[in-house]
């Protein structure tokens, strides 16, 4: 029976990988990386096979989501791949009119904000996103022992997006539904975190190994209100996902102030952006909690020897958490070069050998 016995191989070595060790507070005998927007803009492979694709073409379509994937995977050699998509194809994929407009982001037609706009939020449904299981499937295939990393963009962030109606500095109309109109608000969030759960629910089920919640923007919030209007909420979803048995990231950008909230709502590792240092954040967080950071995206257009320097202080400062995964404070950004990348992730191993 060679498949199932296959099967069982990978699932032994997969469980062995750094990363999943790292995420699970183990012992590792080197620090696992990855970065954030690995695959993307910064990859001359990427910027060809998506010339005449547009973004959520792409997203739906297993061979282009399969083949980005891997790109960064081959290119760096990183401990993990994440799977390529953005946060808004499950809204897309429940029937949204929006759009990814290249350099801006997403794009929704007609914003949601009163009642019979949340009402367009139906359930997700696995076969909304059929590709999903099958570029999944595909992938752990092809990634053997490396972990695949499943994503979802977090309530707030969604909410956000489909409020503001695009991009937002200030998202101030969705703060004043938020503090305005708590009922509303909390309708809202439900039905986007019923969505979230299953996407994450489809990317665990077809075989990834660990799952990334972005809550990208929720940085903008106050603890209290934090607390109040989202935590419950992230806290809901993550408690479903622990009865999957895969290691839950949780990330925000700007979330200083909030870090031991964004890991009370239960997350088994909690992402920092290079504002806090690591061993600062080690003290934020709950017990129990592994850290993933924390390097300046930014950083990567100084000197080598600059990044080298500051590479070496994350990781010295990440022994002070229970366990670390290197990565950037944020995503890669476009213009970064990727030989930078291969250099630093090249680093970040001999480093960090024990
Ligand atoms: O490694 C990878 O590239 C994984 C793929 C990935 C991820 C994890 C993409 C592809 N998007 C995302 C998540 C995502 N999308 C987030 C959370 C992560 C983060 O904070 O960076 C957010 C906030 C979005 C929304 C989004 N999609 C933006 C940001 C807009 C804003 O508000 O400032 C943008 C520019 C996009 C488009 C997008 N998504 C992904 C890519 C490669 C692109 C660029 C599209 C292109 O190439 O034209």
């Amino acid at each position: 029976m060679p498949a199932p016995c296959a099967w069982h191989d990978r699932g032994v070595t997969l469980q062995d990988s750094p990363f999943l060790r790292a995420c699970r507070r183990l012992p590792v005998d080197r620090t696992p990386v990855w970065y954030m927007r690995q695959a993307g803009r910064s990859l001359p492979e990427y910027r060809r096979v998506r010339a005449d694709v547009p973004m959520l073409e792409a997203c739906a379509r297993p061979d282009m989501i399969v083949e980005i994937t891997m790109q960064p995977v081959r290119r760096h050699g990183v401990d993990a791949a994440i799977y390529f998509s953005d946060i808004v194809v499950p809204l897309k994929a429940i029937g949204l009119d929006l759009d990814i407009k290249s350099g801006v982001g997403p794009v929704v037609a007609d914003p949601i904000r009163d009642a019979d706009g949340i009402k367009r939020l139906r359930e997700l449904e696995p076969d909304d996103v059929s590709f999903v299981t099958e570029a999944v499937g595909t992938l752990v295939g092809e990634l053997g022992p490396t972990p695949l990393i499943g994503f979802a963009g977090a309530p707030f962030t969604l909410a956000s997006y489909l409020i503001e109606g695009g991009p937002s500095k200030n998202h101030e109309r969705t703060k004043a539904l938020m503090y305005g109109e708590p009922e509303l608000w909390n309708d809202l969030m439900r039905r986007l975190s019923v969505i979230t759960l299953e996407f994450l629910k489809v990317q665990v089920a077809a075989g990834a190994g660990a799952v990334q919640l972005f809550d990208s923007w929720v940085g903008a919030l106050s603890a209290e209100d934090y607390r109040a209007s989202v935590l419950p909420h992230t806290a809901w979803i993550f408690e479903r996902l622990g009865e999957l048995d895969v290691p839950r990231i949780h990330f925000g950008v700007g979330t200083g102030e909030l870090l031991s909230l964004l890991s009370e709502a239960g997350a088994d590792v909690v992402g920092v952006d290079w504002r806090v240092p690591l061993d600062k954040a080690a003290q934020r967080v709950q017990p129990a909690t592994a850290l993933q950071g924390n390097l300046d995206p930014a950083a990567l257009f100084a000197p080598w020897e600059v990044v080298a320097e500051r590479a070496r202080d994350v990781l010295t400062r990440g022994r002070a958490a229970e366990g670390h995964i290197f990565n950037l404070g944020h995503g890669v950004l476009p213009n970064t070069d990727p030989d930078m990348l291969t250099r630093l992730t090249e680093f970040v191993h001999e480093e960090s050998q024990t």
